[in-house]
This record gives C-alpha cells, structure tokens and sequence, in this order.
C-alpha cells in the first residue's frame, strides 16, 4: 500500500476527524486508484453495512424561474436560453401522490427542491410543512432543498418532521465565484449552521466538472469534513451540462474520477450517506459498482431528477440485483394523511 496522511491498520477502526487539511485530502485523492478505492472500502466497511444502498426519490415541487445565477443550472431566471419554464409551486395533494408512487417502487427517502432563493413565509411555506408532514405519515425520510432558511424556517421544518435539509456548497470556496454571484460560501455555510441549530440532519455535497481544479474538490471536501458533526449525507454530482446553461459544452468528467471523489468523501466522512446524484446516467454499470465498492451508498432512484433525466426504475432494480441486493416494493398506502 502506498503511504499517506492518517494511514490507518486494516483491522483498526478509523477515527472519526474534523481537522483535515487540503493537502491531506488532495493525497489521498491523488493516491493509487486501487490503494485509493481498497482504504475507502475498508472506511466503509468499518463503519456502515456494504449491502444499505439507500434509494431516493425527487421531485421538483417548484420548477424554474429562480433568481440566483449558479451557471450550471437550467432552473435559473439568469439563463433564458436554457428555456426552463417558470412554474407554480405544486399542490400538496400532487405531491402526495409522487411521494406514493416512489415509495411503491421502493424509495426510502422522498426529497423535493425549490427553484427558490428563499422561501417566503405565508401559504407557500405552510404547505411544504404539509407535504413533509404527508411524506413522514408514509413512512419516508423526508428532504427537501428550498435555497437559503432562516432559522425561525428551520425551525418550523424541524417541527414537521423533516429529515434533512439539502443545501450544498458545490465546489471549493476559491472556484464558487466562477459558478455563482448572486450568494456567497458564508450565505450558505449560514443556512447549514441555521439548519444544524434546528436539529434537522444536514444534507451537503457539490458537483465535480465544472472546470474545477482537483484542489478545489479537495477543499469542498475539507470544509465538509471539518464540520462537527459531519454532514449525515453528502451527495456528489457529476454536471449535467444544459444546453442554454452558461456550463453547456464543458467536457464531460472521467467517470473514474468521479469514483475517486466518491472514494475521497468516503474516507473523510465515514459515517456519512455518499449520494451518487446528478450524472449518474453518464456512468457505466461497472463505473457505478466501483462507486458502490469505494463507499458510495445511495442513488437518486426514478428516471427524473428535478428538471433532467435519470436512470430509469427497472434498470437500477436490475443493477443493485446483479450486485446482490433486492428491491422491496412495499404495498401501496390504502390513503396518505
Ligand atoms: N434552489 C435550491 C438550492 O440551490 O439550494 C435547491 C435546488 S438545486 C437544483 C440543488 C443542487 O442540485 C444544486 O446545489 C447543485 O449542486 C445540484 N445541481 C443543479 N443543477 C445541476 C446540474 N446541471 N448538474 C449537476 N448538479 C446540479
Ligand atoms: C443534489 O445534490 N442533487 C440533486 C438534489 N441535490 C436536489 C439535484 C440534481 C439536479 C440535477 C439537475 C436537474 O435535474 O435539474
Ligand atoms: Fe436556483 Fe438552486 Fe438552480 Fe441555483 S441551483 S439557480 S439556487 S434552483
């Protein structure tokens, strides 16, 4: 085995740490794939049981029409070419039944985004409690992500029951003025400090081939991994790159670089849920296994993710059954509360 920072004896169980360097994560990053991919396997096995692939269902409650620029997305009011359109939030009764649906093909986690910066406090606001109430009554984890929350709204999503909150930081605090002006890396490390005060589990990762440098996805990690608590799940995204997007046409990532990102957060968040997120259609069967060997431990599972398209139902079925893990479809509810 090559040798590294914090190397670790086999049978030893790793710490749990929260003072990591950039340079530390940048070699383990940089190590050996196959040293890389065999110590992330062994962090995991340590920790977690290799066999709980979580499944996640999403839907998009509120779609297009946001005020924030973030470059990559096609939801943003700031890229007109990419021709999302803007439209209401959801009725809660629509969203029900969504959330019925994915929990009947086999989700245990039901979490829906907002193309908002902010969520107004009113009706709108009142009937999210509602669908995290309904998602909750089903049996579900509840997630959702709605831009930046106050703490009096974290608060009052904590009282609903919520699960987690996603809210990521998307890159390294040196690359996030590429990607986006309209808030800052403090905007929303405050939103997880609000949402973490509130009890709810903290949901945080970012997207990797945006044009980012390899140091930049190992600082993301380090700001991710120097929390305490670390975040309870971490999803990692590989870009969608949307025509009308101003990332349209950056090159795609090598899929094996995304299985050393996976691997890296693995390692530095033992006990975190790694979400193999945005991209995931661009990656073999094979590209995903190795993913799954090297730490990762959940996909988005139903064939939309908010506006793009995902892998379809019967196919990851068929992927986590060649792997040796069944889906259970659970009767459907007789009515949701
Ligand atoms: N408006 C909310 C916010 O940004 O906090 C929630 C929705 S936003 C779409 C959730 C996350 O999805 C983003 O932070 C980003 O990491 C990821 N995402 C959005 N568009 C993406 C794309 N084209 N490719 C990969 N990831 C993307
Ligand atoms: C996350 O990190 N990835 C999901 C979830 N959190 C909300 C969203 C991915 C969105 C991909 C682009 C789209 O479908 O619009
Ligand atoms: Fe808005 Fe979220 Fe898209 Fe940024 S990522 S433009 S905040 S919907």
């Amino acid at each position: 085995m090559s040798s590294s920072p914090s190397a670790t004896a086999p049978s030893q169980k790793p710490a749990i740490r929260h003072d990591w360097s950039v340079a530390e994560i940048r070699a383990i990053h940089d190590m050996p794939l196959l040293d890389l991919v065999y110590r992330a396997a062994e962090v995991h096995r340590a920790h977690n049981d290799p066999a709980d692939i979580q499944r996640a269902s999403l839907l998009s409650i509120k779609t297009g029409g946001c005020p924030e620029d973030c470059a990559y997305c096609p939801q943003s009011a700031h890229h007109k070419e990419a021709k999302q359109p803007r439209e209401r939030l959801m009725a809660v009764e629509a969203v029900l039944q969504e959330a019925a649906a994915a929990r009947a093909a086999g989700a245990h986690r039901f979490c829906m985004g907002a193309a908002w910066r902010q969520p107004k406090d009113g009706p709108e606001f009142d009937a999210v409690l509602s669908m995290v109430r309904g998602v909750r009554a089903m049996g579900m984890e509840a997630c959702v992500t709605l831009g930046m929350l106050s703490p009096s709204q974290a608060q009052r999503l904590a009282e609903a029951g919520l699960t987690a909150y996603n809210h990521n930081l998307d890159t390294g605090p040196d690359f996030y003025g590429d990607i986006i002006s309209t808030r800052t890396y403090e905007d929303r490390l405050n939103t997880l400090a609000n949402v973490r005060e509130a009890g709810i589990g903290v949901c945080c990762g970012g997207i990797v081939g945006m044009g980012e440098g390899v140091t930049d996805r190992a600082a993301m990690l380090q700001v991710l991994a120097n929390h305490a608590p670390h975040p309870e799940s971490v999803p990692i995204n590989a870009l969608v790159a949307v025509e009308g997007t101003p990332l349209a046409g950056t090159p795609p990532i090598d899929p094996l670089d995304f299985v050393r990102m996976c691997a890296t957060a693995r390692i530095v968040m033992p006990k975190a849920r790694v979400r193999l997120s945005a991209g995931r259609k661009s990656l073999t069967r094979e590209a995903q296994v190795l993913c799954f060997l090297a730490g990762a431990n959940s996909i988005f599972y139903g064939e939309r993710l908010l506006t793009t398209a995902n892998n379809g139902e019967d196919e990851d079925e068929a992927l986590l059954a060649d792997i040796g893990i069944a889906v259970e479809r659970p009767a459907a509810l007789a009515a949701a509360e």
